[in-house]
């Protein structure tokens, strides 16, 4: 493959085929884009979301810019919803089958979907490399490697560093890569310092266009999860190594999207207040710069360890409201989905939320190994006793690749299993634990334990102003771009539902 390479210079092309709407801003393209220019490459970006004739004439348009290479960033594997059951690795490998007709530059793939298959995904795609996790450090330097491999001597790059002898791809952390028939991966490669990427830079993609079309932006505090949850694909594809930047950094990139008119926001940490201090050290950032009354923001969060303190200081630096990944109430089910709090600490934050006016939803994952009629009830009825503003039900738990439940299940054999059970042994496509002990209509009985109750968002996809699929929903997306909603795609669903107006 090298033998066809004309050299790696610098025009590097990123694209985006994620096209779902309402839109979600590519942040990895933003990261990787600003990093690459930082070293001195010319990036340009093709977003098909925000230009979806670049997609319809790949062919034209690439031979127009020639880059020297192509990067795409792959970020759903699938829409992680049992009742639609929708992948979209097929239409990645058909992005990199156009591309291959009319260019012969090495396709690169990253991002989360990516990252929880690597090897699998490259070997179907039929992309040259691959990269594993976060990809500002490996990037560069995969094409300063490729650059001496043409080259075949030692010479300088386009910032001026001496470069390695030619093939030692080996040298690239977090590389995925095809040699004959092998698919060879390196270790990977954790960015210790965050702060020294420059993510507060932002302005390569369209900030702007996203939020008007998909209501927010969005941030990242930290990267890596070392929970031990055992559905969880954040770890598998993150890495489990917990990096923090600093609450100048983040705080900062808050006030230059600010400054391009983005007033709404939400995290891209798998739980941001984890581990608390840091979380608290952030919010108190954003309100000594005054950002708490400027700007509103939604989160991911865990109960464990969230008190009314906590939920103060939240409110203060700007949060609107809270996405606990509750999963359930009953403390056999949390422990066998690898939680480490109990319901009281459920409690503990929903009150602590309503006291300091922080709207939440709770976030449960039904059907796991060992649901039962009586948990399902149990955590129905709890969940209600706590009187959310909104409660997310997720019926079936999606088996992804790397975690311990696909260790743990029986592809051929478990009656609990629902999807692609044959000729999947990657689990690439959808495949969905759902515990055979919740009878034949499992979707039925959560409907009639649910009970018409309209803070619930109940997984049929039926009802389109409670459909909680953002996969393609073109409820949200209305009240977004027509009506002005901004702010978490929960929130805007319940504003529509009570009539509250946009803020
Ligand atoms: C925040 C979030 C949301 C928010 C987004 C808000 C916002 N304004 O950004 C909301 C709630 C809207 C959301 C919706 C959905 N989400 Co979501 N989300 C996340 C979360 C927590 C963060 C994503 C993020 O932006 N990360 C920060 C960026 C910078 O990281 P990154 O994309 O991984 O990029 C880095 C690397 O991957 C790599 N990289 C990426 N691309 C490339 C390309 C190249 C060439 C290279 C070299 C490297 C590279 O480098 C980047 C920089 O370091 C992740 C879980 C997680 N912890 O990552 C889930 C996650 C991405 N979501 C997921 C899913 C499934 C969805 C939905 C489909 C759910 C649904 N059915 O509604 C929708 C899809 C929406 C859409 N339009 O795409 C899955 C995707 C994987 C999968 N299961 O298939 C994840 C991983 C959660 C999970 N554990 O399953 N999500």
């Amino acid at each position: 493959m090298l033998g066809k390479m004309k050299s790696i210079n610098q025009d590097i092309l990123l694209i985006n085929p994620n096209r779902l709407r309402p839109p979600v801003a590519p942040l990895a393209l933003e990261y990787l884009g600003a990093s690459l220019g930082k070293r001195g490459y010319r990036a340009r970006l093709w977003d098909f979301c925000r230009d979806p004739r670049l997609a319809s004439g790949l062919k034209e348009n690439l031979r127009k810019v020639q880059p020297d290479l192509i990067g795409i960033t792959f970020r759903n594997l699938d829409d992680a919803y049992l009742f639609s059951g929708r992948e979209f690795l097929s239409g990645l490998t058909s992005l990199v089958r156009e591309i291959r007709k009319s260019s012969g530059v090495p396709v690169v793939i990253g991002g989360t979907g990516f990252s929880l298959a690597p090897r699998e995904i490259l070997r179907i795609t039929g992309a040259d490399f691959g990269i594993w996790g976060e990809g500002e450090a490996s990037l560069p330097k995969l094409l300063t490697e490729l650059q001496s491999q043409v080259t075949g001597r030692k010479s300088q790059d386009l910032t001026g560093n001496r470069l390695p002898a030619a093939g030692h791809l080996f040298n690239v952390p977090s590389l995925v890569w095809r040699e004959g028939k092998e698919i060879r991966q390196n270790p990977p490669g954790y960015i210790e310092d965050l702060d020294d990427l420059g993510l507060e830079n932002r302005g390569f993609i369209d900030n702007r266009f996203y939020f008007l079309r998909g209501g927010m932006g969005g941030f990242e505090s930290k990267r890596g999860c070392d929970r031990s949850c055992v559905f969880c694909a954040d770890p598998v594809a993150k890495g489990r190594r917990l990096r923090l930047r600093s609450p100048e950094s983040v705080a900062e990139e808050v006030r230059k999207l600010l400054t391009l008119g983005v007033t709404h926001f939400h995290t891209c940490d798998s739980e941001f207040n984890h581990p608390r201090e840091h979380a608290e050290a952030v919010c108190r950032e954003f309100i000594r710069r005054g950002l708490g009354r400027k700007i509103r923001w939604y989160a991911y969060c865990t109960p464990a360890g969230f008190d009314r303190e906590f939920a103060r200081v939240m409110k203060a630096a700007g949060c609107r409201g809270i996405n606990f990944g509750t999963d359930h109430t009953e403390e056999s089910m949390l422990r066998k989905l690898g939680r480490d709090y109990g319901f009281t600490e459920i409690e503990r934050a929903r009150e602590s939320c309503r006291k300091e006016g922080i709207v939440v939803m709770l976030d449960l994952l039904l059907g796991g190994p060992g649901e039962t009629r009586e948990t399902l009830a149990a955590v129905i009825e709890k969940i209600k006793s706590l009187d959310p503003e909104r409660v997310g039900l997720s019926l079936g738990v999606r088996v992804y690749p790397g975690t311990k439940l696909a260790r743990e299940v029986q592809m051929g054999t478990d009656p609990s299993l629902r999807g692609k059970r044959a000729r999947n042994p990657d689990l690439l496509q959808p495949v969905f634990y759902l515990s055979d002990k919740l009878g034949k209509n499992p979707a039925n009985l959560v409907r009639e334990l649910v009970g018409g109750d309209r803070r619930f968002f109940i997984p049929s996809g039926d009802e389109a102003e409670k459909d909680y699929n953002y996969d393609d929903n073109d409820f949200i997306s209305r009240a977004i771009s027509r009506e002005g909603y901004r702010g978490a795609f929960w929130e805007i669903l319940r504003r529509k539902a009570e009539g509250i107006k946009p803020d």
